[in-house]
């Protein structure tokens, strides 16, 4: 297998079909790895069916533990049992256009992490968002790329492709990040181990339908966690 997409989904039933839909109009083969963490809008039971007349289609299910852990689990099943030589990361409310996706893997092809950044020129976020928002979401950003002293714009972003032999299986398994946290330990992980990575410019749309998860409990988790990252890596690689 060439190309996994794997999207964690809770309650995204109503996001699903077009996504899907998109995702296959690139006309690129890609296969999709689904992590449902039983979701209460049968969202699994949906992807249950598609799957039934669409072998590219995989689906894990768990118990709620949020998007870190649901990654974390994705990520160890596509190593081990398919093999895919990249991996990409993404939502499924709709807020990253599959359409990307072709840039990303083109980028690939010269980098081991490309990332979708709503932080460089020619991407952007939601004008919708309120101010308190577009203030989490840059000042989160321009704080992380200070403290961690490296060179990303958009290091909460979840939108990225990935060469797979990059992964570190015990390294995964010791993430226990959640939130945008995970997307900043991943980032900074792969800064360490000097890895070519490249930031593309996205334009984020706010999520189609369905409602947010970030709880003040991640974002006070964000803030009081960063450092623990820092020293973690720093301790592993010099
Ligand atoms: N499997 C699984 N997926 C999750 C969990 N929490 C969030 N997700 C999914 O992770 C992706 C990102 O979550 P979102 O709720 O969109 O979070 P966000 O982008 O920070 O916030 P908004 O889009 O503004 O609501 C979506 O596809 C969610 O369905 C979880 O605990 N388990
Ligand atoms: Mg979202």
């Amino acid at each position: 297998m060439k190309y996994l997409i794997i999207i964690p989904t809770y309650n995204e039933r109503l996001n699903i079909e077009k996504l899907i839909k998109k995702i296959f109009a690139t006309k690129i083969d890609l296969n999709i790895l689904f992590v449902d963490d039983k979701s209460p809008d049968k969202t699994g039971d949906y992807i249950k069916k598609i799957q039934k007349r669409n072998s590219h289609i995989y689906l894990i299910e768990g118990d709620k533990k949020g998007l870190g852990d649901a990654y974390k689990r994705g990520f160890l099943y596509a190593i081990d049992k398919l093999h895919p030589q990249y991996i990409i990361q993404m939502d499924a409310d709709l807020s990253h256009d599959p359409k990307y996706i072709v840039n990303l893997i083109k980028e690939s092809k010269n980098n081991d992490v490309v990332i979708g950044s709503r932080y460089i020129e020619g991407g952007s976020i939601p004008n919708e968002w309120s101010f308190t928002r577009k203030m989490n979401s840059k000042f989160g950003n321009v704080f992380t790329k200070s403290i961690l002293k490296f060179p990303y714009n958009d290091c909460t972003s979840g939108f990225k492709i990935i060469k797979s032999s990059v992964f570190d299986k015990d390294i995964i398994r010791s993430i226990n990040s959640n939130g945008y946290l995970f997307q900043v330990e991943i980032l900074y992980y792969f800064y360490k181990k000097h890895l070519k990575i490249k930031e593309i410019p996205i334009n984020f749309k706010d999520r189609s339908l369905g409602f947010s998860k970030l709880s003040l409990k991640d974002i006070f988790e964000y803030f009081s966690k960063i450092n623990k990252i820092k020293n973690k890596y720093n301790k592993l690689y010099n």
